[in-house]
């Protein structure tokens, strides 16, 4: 059984600098997430490997996904990628991946995530589903009604994002997510090792 994570931590160093990619891996892994998302949308196609081969051996166990670059995966080894509508089309991911590979895919409509099941995704990544200051095009806030509306619509694993910690994770989960995504709710704390495990805390009270 493939194993979907219910903490998603994707890594940010545009919103803050106080620590690296590989050193918010090991935080959030230390707080107990069970997945890391390496998300960078800048820098040589080179560095991104490095950092993704070192993120992986800081994940042990844990699922590493990386955000848009299949050749990225591929590279370092990760457990599967995050593609969004625009992104590496994810049939031809699954193609390039394998069948073990944990592919996520971006869905903003109960459509287009029919179409992410058809082309073989493993989860649906659903948001904005509160504001977000985090992702510029994030889009509309969804809400917990449309959350809700995705998670009866389609028989996947649905991981909410947007907007979300410590305050709202718990309604999100009583919503029917299968898990939550975060960037600022760890990387932007004081502490993102007591924040992750906070958040794990919230998630397996459900
Ligand atoms: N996709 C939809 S909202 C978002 C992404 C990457 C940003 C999530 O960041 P935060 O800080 O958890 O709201
Ligand atoms: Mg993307």
């Amino acid at each position: 059984m493939k194993k979907i994570g219910r903490l998603h931590v994707i890594t940010d160093v545009v919103l803050q600098d106080r620590f690296s990619h590989v050193a918010l891996a090991q935080m959030a892994v230390a707080g107990g997430a069970d997945t890391i998302q390496f998300r960078q949308k800048e820098g040589s196609t080179r560095a991104l490997i490095e950092t993704a081969i070192a993120m992986k051996n800081a994940c042990g166990d844990v699922l590493l996904i990386v955000n848009d670059r299949v050749d990225v995966a591929i590279a370092a080894g990760a457990d599967g990628v995050h593609l969004g509508q625009d992104d590496f089309p994810i049939e031809k991911a699954r193609d390039l991946l394998g069948e073990d590979a944990v592919i996520g895919g971006t869905a903003k409509t109960l459509s287009q995530a029919q179409q992410c099941i058809a082309d073989g995704a493993d989860y649906i990544g659903f948001g904005p589903i509160y504001a977000t200051g985090s992702k510029a095009d994030a889009g509309m806030v969804k809400g917990l009604e449309d959350l809700r509306e995705m998670v009866n619509g389609v028989r996947m694993p649905i991981i909410a994002i947007g907007g979300i910690g410590i305050e709202n994770a718990g309604e999100v989960m009583h919503a029917g997510a299968r898990g939550i995504a975060v960037i600022s709710a760890v990387c932007c704390q004081p502490d993102p090792t007591e924040a992750t495990q906070r958040l794990v805390d919230q998630i397996l009270k459900k």
